[in-house]
């Protein structure tokens, strides 16, 4: 591992830094323009939160961009200032404290990393792909493994359907086959983050970038599922100035709605949906659908076609279970308030 959470720091770098780990009650921090330099522990108050600029506060997360005061008289340092996040790969909790959890800040490129063996899950790409459209980055398709299977070539070309648009990268790390080409998008300053399911090799591919053992990595159990073996996000400082963000396996990632992630990643249904006869089409039962039309032709896959409307209930459902929630707080706030009023204008008895 390349931080230590229990190592406390005699003295934190003041000024901005970046969260390379996010915990509960603390993070850890490396000086913004040296993030090479040792891992400091930087403790948060009991709420687990930072102030942003806006007076909100918000829980830090990996790949934030922070300032920290120094401790005075023996006390420690503390966060000061949670900065504006430029991008943000977010995903969505069904958490009763929090609707979406922020899992990487101020990334550049979004690695979608999935495995070739097993068998790759084109639906699981499109969702990552989703999120990584959303975050404001540039997504790219990671294909591991390609040493345990005949055709990775045949199965990347499969794979390109579902990733319209994004570079598609094949990989094997025993061979060294195709890291070059990610090589290139490791320019200083830049930080990238891996996600994928446990197992997809997103450690391994952060250690052969890195050229050292950073992360732990997971055996393959018989039954070709991964084991969870990285179990927290740790932002790893790869030399040469790139830094990339390692991600647990996830079993399932909530989609956080957003229409224009999804006709990025859906790019061919939308103009397809433009040549319907209906504006307001739903591309269901009706005449003259000219998505239905394509599926039927073959011209759309079905499997493409039931998980862009899968993918897209998802993200309508998640839209107004969200406006449901803000109505909630906005009543409760109001609710607060006028208790705060009449407690206030009410005259003693
Ligand atoms: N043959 C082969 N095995 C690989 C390759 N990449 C990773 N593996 C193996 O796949 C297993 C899982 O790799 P990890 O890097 O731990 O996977 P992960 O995505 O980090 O998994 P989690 O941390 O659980 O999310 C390990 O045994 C790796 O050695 C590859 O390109 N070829
Ligand atoms: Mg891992
Ligand atoms: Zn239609």
């Amino acid at each position: 591992m390349s931080s230590d959470p229990s190592r406390d720091a005699p003295a934190a770098p003041a000024g901005a830094c970046r969260v390379v780990r996010a915990d509960r009650g603390a993070v850890l921090v490396v000086p913004a323009d040296a993030p090479e330099a040792q891992a400091h522990r930087v403790p948060l108050d009991r709420d687990g939160l930072a102030p942003t600029g806006d007076g909100v506060r918000v829980p830090p997360t990996v790949g934030d961009v922070v300032d920290v005061a120094p401790g005075h008289d023996g006390a420690p340092p503390h966060v000061s200032l949670l900065h504006e996040r430029r991008t943000a790969l977010v995903r969505d909790t069904a958490g009763r404290t929090s609707l979406a959890q922020v899992m990487a800040a101020n990334i550049d490129v979004v690695l979608v990393v999935e495995h070739l063996d097993p068998d790759p899950e084109p639906g699981r790409v499109e969702r990552l792909l989703t999120l990584a459209w959303r975050s404001g980055a540039t997504p790219v398709v990671v294909l591991t493994k390609a040493d345990l299977v005949p055709d990775p070539a045949g199965m990347a070309a499969e794979i390109a359907g579902a990733a319209l648009g994004v570079d598609v990268h094949v990989v094997s790390v025993p061979d060294g086959t195709g890291l070059d080409p990610l090589r290139a998008l490791l320019a200083p300053g830049v930080t990238l983050v891996a996600v994928g399911p446990s197992g997809a090799g997103k450690s391994t591919l952060v250690n052969a970038l890195a050229g050292r053992e950073v992360m732990a990595t997971g055996e393959r159990r018989a039954d070709g599922r991964g084991r969870h073996t990285t179990t927290h996000r740790e932002l790893v400082p790869l030399g040469g100035g790139a830094l990339l963000i390692d991600t647990p396996g996830i079993r399932g990632v909530g989609l956080v709605a957003d229409e224009d992630a999804l006709d990025a990643t859906f790019a061919d249904v939308v103009e397809l949906a433009a040549r319907c006869r209906f504006r307001d089409c739903a591309h269901a039962a009706e005449p003259g659908c000219a998505v239905r039309a394509a599926v039927e032709s073959g011209e759309l896959p079905q499997r493409r076609y039931d998980s862009w409307l899968r993918l897209a209930r998802e993200a309508a459902w998640q839209a107004r279970r969200s406006d449901a929630r803000l109505a909630a707080e906005e009543r409760a706030r109001w609710r607060r308030e006028t208790r705060a009023y009449h407690r206030d204008v009410r005259p003693r008895a």
